[in-house]
Protein backbone atom coordinates (compact mmCIF):
# COMPACT_ATOMS: atom_id res chain seq x y z
CA UNK A 1 0.00 0.00 0.00
CA UNK A 2 1.13 3.55 -1.05
CA UNK A 3 2.64 5.25 2.12
CA UNK A 4 0.41 7.23 4.38
CA UNK A 5 0.74 10.84 4.33
CA UNK A 6 1.55 11.41 8.05
CA UNK A 7 4.88 12.95 9.59
CA UNK A 8 4.24 12.69 12.85
CA UNK A 9 4.10 8.92 13.09
CA UNK A 10 7.28 6.57 13.21
CA UNK A 11 7.52 5.66 9.15
CA UNK A 12 8.27 1.86 10.68
CA UNK A 13 5.01 1.46 12.27
CA UNK A 14 3.03 3.32 9.69
CA UNK A 15 4.79 0.43 7.24
CA UNK A 16 3.73 -2.13 9.96
CA UNK A 17 0.06 -1.02 9.34
CA UNK A 18 0.06 -0.63 5.42
CA UNK A 19 1.98 -3.64 5.00
CA UNK A 20 -0.66 -6.17 7.26
CA UNK A 21 -3.63 -3.76 5.83
CA UNK A 22 -2.60 -5.12 1.88
CA UNK A 23 -1.36 -8.91 3.09
CA UNK A 24 -4.53 -8.85 4.91
CA UNK A 25 -6.79 -7.90 2.13
CA UNK A 26 -4.87 -9.89 -0.42
CA UNK A 27 -5.21 -12.90 1.51
CA UNK A 28 -8.99 -11.97 2.21
CA UNK A 29 -9.44 -11.35 -1.55
CA UNK A 30 -8.46 -14.87 -2.58
CA UNK A 31 -10.87 -16.56 -0.18
CA UNK A 32 -13.90 -14.77 -2.62
CA UNK A 33 -14.85 -15.56 -6.24
CA UNK A 34 -13.67 -13.39 -8.95
CA UNK A 35 -16.96 -12.07 -9.30
CA UNK A 36 -16.76 -9.71 -6.49
CA UNK A 37 -13.62 -7.96 -7.45
CA UNK A 38 -14.93 -4.47 -7.94
CA UNK A 39 -16.33 -4.65 -4.42
CA UNK A 40 -12.56 -6.16 -3.22
CA UNK A 41 -10.78 -3.04 -5.58
CA UNK A 42 -13.23 -0.45 -3.52
CA UNK A 43 -12.06 -1.40 -0.52
CA UNK A 44 -8.12 -1.23 -1.32
CA UNK A 45 -8.88 2.04 -3.15
CA UNK A 46 -10.20 3.47 -0.53
CA UNK A 47 -8.06 1.16 2.25
CA UNK A 48 -5.31 2.64 0.82
CA UNK A 49 -5.99 6.03 0.63
CA UNK A 50 -2.98 7.52 2.30
CA UNK A 51 -4.44 8.53 5.81
CA UNK A 52 -2.41 9.06 8.81
CA UNK A 53 -3.62 5.83 10.45
CA UNK A 54 -4.32 7.50 13.91
CA UNK A 55 -6.62 4.58 14.78
CA UNK A 56 -4.26 1.48 14.40
CA UNK A 57 -1.29 3.52 15.24
CA UNK A 58 -2.77 4.30 18.88
CA UNK A 59 -3.97 0.21 19.00
CA UNK A 60 -0.35 -0.59 19.08
CA UNK A 61 0.40 2.32 21.33
CA UNK A 62 -1.74 1.41 24.06
CA UNK A 63 -0.68 -2.03 23.45
CA UNK A 64 3.30 -1.44 23.88
CA UNK A 65 2.48 0.50 27.10
CA UNK A 66 0.76 -2.70 28.63
CA UNK A 67 3.97 -4.62 28.10
CA UNK A 68 2.18 -6.23 24.68
CA UNK A 69 3.55 -7.29 21.77
CA UNK A 70 2.56 -4.44 19.00
CA UNK A 71 2.44 -6.98 16.49
CA UNK A 72 0.17 -8.94 18.39
CA UNK A 73 -2.38 -6.82 17.83
CA UNK A 74 -2.69 -5.57 14.74
CA UNK A 75 -5.75 -7.85 13.49
CA UNK A 76 -7.89 -5.21 15.71
CA UNK A 77 -5.95 -2.45 14.52
CA UNK A 78 -6.27 -3.24 10.87
CA UNK A 79 -10.42 -3.63 11.93
CA UNK A 80 -10.49 0.05 12.82
CA UNK A 81 -8.97 1.23 10.30
CA UNK A 82 -11.75 -0.87 8.08
CA UNK A 83 -14.08 0.87 10.29
CA UNK A 84 -12.79 4.33 9.96
CA UNK A 85 -12.47 3.74 6.41
CA UNK A 86 -16.43 3.07 5.98
CA UNK A 87 -17.07 5.72 8.01
CA UNK A 88 -15.22 8.16 5.14
CA UNK A 89 -16.75 6.42 2.45
CA UNK A 90 -20.08 6.85 3.91
CA UNK A 91 -19.62 10.34 5.04
CA UNK A 92 -18.84 11.53 1.54
CA UNK A 93 -21.60 9.89 0.05
CA UNK A 94 -24.06 12.69 -1.60
CA UNK A 95 -26.90 11.48 0.97
CA UNK A 96 -24.56 12.92 3.67
CA UNK A 97 -21.48 15.24 2.83
CA UNK A 98 -21.57 14.59 -0.51
CA UNK A 99 -17.87 15.51 -0.91
CA UNK A 100 -16.09 14.58 -4.32
CA UNK A 101 -12.66 14.28 -2.62
CA UNK A 102 -11.23 12.36 0.09
CA UNK A 103 -7.34 12.26 0.65
CA UNK A 104 -6.73 14.56 -2.36
CA UNK A 105 -8.21 11.32 -4.52
CA UNK A 106 -11.87 11.35 -5.73
CA UNK A 107 -14.29 9.97 -3.33
CA UNK A 108 -15.20 6.55 -3.34
CA UNK A 109 -18.93 7.15 -5.25
CA UNK A 110 -17.10 9.59 -7.84
CA UNK A 111 -14.62 6.91 -8.55
CA UNK A 112 -16.93 3.77 -8.30
CA UNK A 113 -20.82 5.36 -8.49
CA UNK A 114 -22.91 5.59 -5.38
CA UNK A 115 -24.06 1.93 -5.61
CA UNK A 116 -20.48 0.07 -5.42
CA UNK A 117 -19.11 2.80 -2.61
CA UNK A 118 -22.05 1.97 -0.59
CA UNK A 119 -21.82 -1.73 -0.72
CA UNK A 120 -17.59 -0.85 -0.14
CA UNK A 121 -18.40 0.88 3.11
CA UNK A 122 -20.50 -1.97 4.09
CA UNK A 123 -18.11 -4.59 3.08
CA UNK A 124 -16.02 -2.90 5.20
CA UNK A 125 -17.29 -2.65 8.23
CA UNK A 126 -18.94 -6.02 8.08
CA UNK A 127 -15.14 -7.54 7.17
CA UNK A 128 -13.65 -5.96 10.10
CA UNK A 129 -15.52 -8.28 12.72
CA UNK A 130 -13.70 -11.16 10.36
CA UNK A 131 -10.57 -9.37 11.02
CA UNK A 132 -10.73 -8.94 14.77
CA UNK A 133 -11.04 -12.73 14.41
CA UNK A 134 -7.49 -13.17 13.42
CA UNK A 135 -6.14 -12.46 17.02
CA UNK A 136 -7.09 -15.73 17.78
CA UNK A 137 -4.44 -16.52 14.83
CA UNK A 138 -1.64 -16.46 17.46
CA UNK A 139 -2.81 -18.48 19.96
CA UNK A 140 -2.11 -15.95 22.27
CA UNK A 141 -5.62 -14.52 23.32
CA UNK A 142 -8.39 -16.66 24.45
CA UNK A 143 -11.35 -16.63 22.62
CA UNK A 144 -13.49 -14.21 25.97
CA UNK A 145 -10.91 -11.54 25.11
CA UNK A 146 -11.15 -11.51 21.61
CA UNK A 147 -15.31 -10.98 22.25
CA UNK A 148 -14.53 -8.67 24.60
CA UNK A 149 -12.92 -6.28 21.42
CA UNK A 150 -16.16 -7.39 19.46
CA UNK A 151 -18.31 -5.91 21.89
CA UNK A 152 -15.57 -2.79 22.58
CA UNK A 153 -16.07 -2.30 18.43
CA UNK A 154 -19.74 -2.76 18.13
CA UNK A 155 -20.35 -0.48 21.32
CA UNK A 156 -18.20 2.65 19.78
CA UNK A 157 -19.01 1.95 16.23
CA UNK A 158 -22.56 1.79 16.25
CA UNK A 159 -25.33 3.71 17.53
CA UNK A 160 -24.11 4.50 20.98
CA UNK A 161 -20.70 5.61 19.61
CA UNK A 162 -19.98 6.74 15.60
CA UNK A 163 -23.19 5.74 13.71
CA UNK A 164 -25.71 7.46 16.95
CA UNK A 165 -22.69 10.67 16.70
CA UNK A 166 -23.33 10.71 12.76
CA UNK A 167 -27.30 11.04 13.30
CA UNK A 168 -27.15 13.80 15.52
CA UNK A 169 -24.44 15.34 13.43
CA UNK A 170 -26.96 15.43 10.17
CA UNK A 171 -30.11 16.34 11.95
CA UNK A 172 -28.98 18.93 14.58
CA UNK A 173 -30.13 23.22 14.06
CA UNK A 174 -26.87 24.30 14.52
CA UNK A 175 -28.48 27.71 14.34
CA UNK A 176 -28.74 27.45 17.85
CA UNK A 177 -26.65 24.33 18.88
CA UNK A 178 -25.19 25.01 22.91
CA UNK A 179 -21.36 23.54 23.38
CA UNK A 180 -22.54 20.55 25.44
CA UNK A 181 -25.14 19.37 22.31
CA UNK A 182 -21.90 19.78 20.29
CA UNK A 183 -19.27 18.01 22.58
CA UNK A 184 -21.92 15.19 22.93
CA UNK A 185 -21.84 15.05 19.39
CA UNK A 186 -18.30 14.91 18.95
CA UNK A 187 -17.73 12.48 22.04
CA UNK A 188 -19.61 9.97 19.97
CA UNK A 189 -19.05 10.72 16.48
CA UNK A 190 -14.98 11.39 16.19
CA UNK A 191 -14.35 10.19 20.05
CA UNK A 192 -15.59 7.04 20.22
CA UNK A 193 -13.31 5.17 17.58
CA UNK A 194 -10.42 6.92 18.91
CA UNK A 195 -11.30 5.68 22.49
CA UNK A 196 -12.08 1.91 20.79
CA UNK A 197 -8.80 1.92 19.30
CA UNK A 198 -6.97 2.84 22.89
CA UNK A 199 -9.23 0.28 24.90
CA UNK A 200 -8.66 -2.52 22.69
CA UNK A 201 -5.69 -3.83 24.36
CA UNK A 202 -7.20 -3.31 27.84
CA UNK A 203 -9.44 -6.43 26.81
CA UNK A 204 -6.71 -8.82 25.99
CA UNK A 205 -4.76 -9.06 28.99
CA UNK A 206 -5.90 -9.10 32.77
CA UNK A 207 -6.01 -5.73 34.21
CA UNK A 208 -6.90 -3.81 37.60
CA UNK A 209 -9.78 -1.40 37.19
CA UNK A 210 -7.31 1.41 38.36
CA UNK A 211 -5.30 0.72 34.99
CA UNK A 212 -8.29 0.41 32.66
CA UNK A 213 -9.48 3.83 34.01
CA UNK A 214 -6.31 5.87 32.91
CA UNK A 215 -6.90 4.24 29.16
CA UNK A 216 -9.98 5.57 29.35
CA UNK A 217 -9.16 9.09 30.41
CA UNK A 218 -6.02 9.15 27.82
CA UNK A 219 -8.61 7.85 25.15
CA UNK A 220 -11.53 10.38 26.00
CA UNK A 221 -9.66 12.93 26.28
CA UNK A 222 -7.95 12.25 22.58
CA UNK A 223 -11.09 11.78 20.86
CA UNK A 224 -12.51 15.41 21.98
CA UNK A 225 -8.70 17.09 21.38
CA UNK A 226 -8.63 15.68 17.98
CA UNK A 227 -11.66 16.80 16.96
CA UNK A 228 -11.18 20.38 18.11
CA UNK A 229 -8.24 20.33 16.58
CA UNK A 230 -10.11 19.35 13.53
CA UNK A 231 -12.87 22.10 13.76
CA UNK A 232 -9.35 24.51 14.72
CA UNK A 233 -7.72 23.48 11.21
CA UNK A 234 -10.99 24.28 9.10
CA UNK A 235 -11.69 27.06 10.77
CA UNK A 236 -8.11 28.42 9.32
CA UNK A 237 -9.60 28.15 6.22
CA UNK A 238 -13.22 27.93 5.93
CA UNK A 239 -16.41 27.35 7.64
CA UNK A 240 -17.31 24.09 7.55
CA UNK A 241 -20.66 23.41 5.62
CA UNK A 242 -22.30 20.10 4.28
CA UNK A 243 -23.01 20.38 0.59
CA UNK A 244 -25.07 17.38 1.64
CA UNK A 245 -29.05 17.82 1.68
CA UNK A 246 -28.31 19.61 5.20
CA UNK A 247 -26.92 22.71 3.20
CA UNK A 248 -26.29 24.18 6.75
CA UNK A 249 -23.16 24.79 8.55
CA UNK A 250 -21.81 21.60 10.42
CA UNK A 251 -21.61 21.33 14.07
CA UNK A 252 -18.50 22.40 15.55
CA UNK A 253 -16.96 24.47 17.83
CA UNK A 254 -16.11 27.45 16.26
CA UNK A 255 -20.09 27.88 17.03
CA UNK A 256 -19.82 28.22 20.08
CA UNK A 257 -16.20 28.84 21.07
CA UNK A 258 -13.22 31.88 19.55
CA UNK A 259 -10.26 30.09 18.70
CA UNK A 260 -8.28 30.85 21.28
CA UNK A 261 -10.53 29.32 23.46
CA UNK A 262 -10.52 26.06 21.43
CA UNK A 263 -6.87 26.30 21.95
CA UNK A 264 -7.06 26.90 25.38
CA UNK A 265 -9.26 23.88 25.72
CA UNK A 266 -6.80 21.41 23.57
CA UNK A 267 -4.31 22.02 25.75
CA UNK A 268 -6.28 21.71 28.79
CA UNK A 269 -7.12 18.11 27.48
CA UNK A 270 -4.13 16.96 26.07
CA UNK A 271 -2.38 17.95 29.61
CA UNK A 272 -4.78 15.95 31.03
CA UNK A 273 -4.46 12.95 28.40
CA UNK A 274 -0.74 12.78 29.18
CA UNK A 275 -1.39 12.82 32.77
CA UNK A 276 -3.79 10.29 32.72
CA UNK A 277 -0.84 7.86 31.17
CA UNK A 278 1.58 8.82 33.36
CA UNK A 279 2.34 6.04 35.95
CA UNK A 280 3.13 3.80 33.38
CA UNK A 281 6.37 5.11 32.47
CA UNK A 282 8.55 4.89 29.25
CA UNK A 283 6.68 2.00 27.96
CA UNK A 284 3.74 4.61 27.26
CA UNK A 285 6.27 7.37 25.43
CA UNK A 286 4.48 6.68 22.45
CA UNK A 287 1.04 7.57 23.81
CA UNK A 288 2.56 10.76 24.49
CA UNK A 289 4.34 11.31 21.14
CA UNK A 290 0.85 10.76 19.74
CA UNK A 291 -0.79 13.58 22.08
CA UNK A 292 1.84 15.89 21.34
CA UNK A 293 1.10 15.57 17.78
CA UNK A 294 -2.56 16.12 18.10
CA UNK A 295 -1.88 19.35 20.38
CA UNK A 296 -0.20 21.12 16.99
CA UNK A 297 -0.93 19.25 14.05
CA UNK A 298 -1.59 20.29 10.70
CA UNK A 299 -2.23 18.48 8.80
C1 LIG B 1 -21.01 7.75 8.05
C2 LIG B 1 -21.50 6.25 10.03
C3 LIG B 1 -20.76 7.38 9.45
C4 LIG B 1 -19.92 8.04 10.22
C5 LIG B 1 -19.08 9.13 9.75
C6 LIG B 1 -16.05 10.15 11.40
C7 LIG B 1 -17.22 10.47 10.57
C8 LIG B 1 -18.44 9.75 10.95
C9 LIG B 1 -17.17 11.34 9.56
C10 LIG B 1 -15.99 12.11 9.15
C11 LIG B 1 -16.28 13.56 9.26
C12 LIG B 1 -15.11 14.25 9.81
C13 LIG B 1 -14.20 14.89 8.83
C14 LIG B 1 -14.92 14.28 11.13
C15 LIG B 1 -13.78 14.99 11.76
C16 LIG B 1 -12.82 14.09 12.44
C17 LIG B 1 -12.33 13.02 11.56
C18 LIG B 1 -12.89 11.69 11.82
C19 LIG B 1 -11.44 13.28 10.63
C20 LIG B 1 -10.87 12.25 9.75
O1 LIG B 1 -9.99 11.42 10.46
P1 LIG B 1 -8.41 11.43 10.20
O2 LIG B 1 -7.87 12.83 10.23
O3 LIG B 1 -8.40 10.91 8.69
O4 LIG B 1 -7.77 10.43 11.11
P2 LIG B 1 -7.24 10.17 7.88
O5 LIG B 1 -7.50 10.57 6.45
O6 LIG B 1 -5.88 10.64 8.36
O7 LIG B 1 -7.45 8.71 8.11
Amino acid sequence: MEKSGSTAFSDSRVKLINDYLETNLSRFEKSCSQRFEPLIEAMRYSLEGGGKRLRPILTLSAAEALGLDPKSVLPAACALEYIHTYSLVHDDLPALDDDDTRRGKPSSHKRFGEAVAILAGDALLTEAFGQILLLGESGRFLPAQILGVVDLLAHHSGVRGMVGGQLLDVTIDTSDASLPEIEFIHIHKTGALILASVLIPTKLIPLEEEKIQSFRRYGEALGLAFQISDDLLDSETSVRYSRGPRKKPKPCYTQVMSPSEMKQKLNFLIDHAINSIRSLGDKSQNLVDIAEFIRTRKA
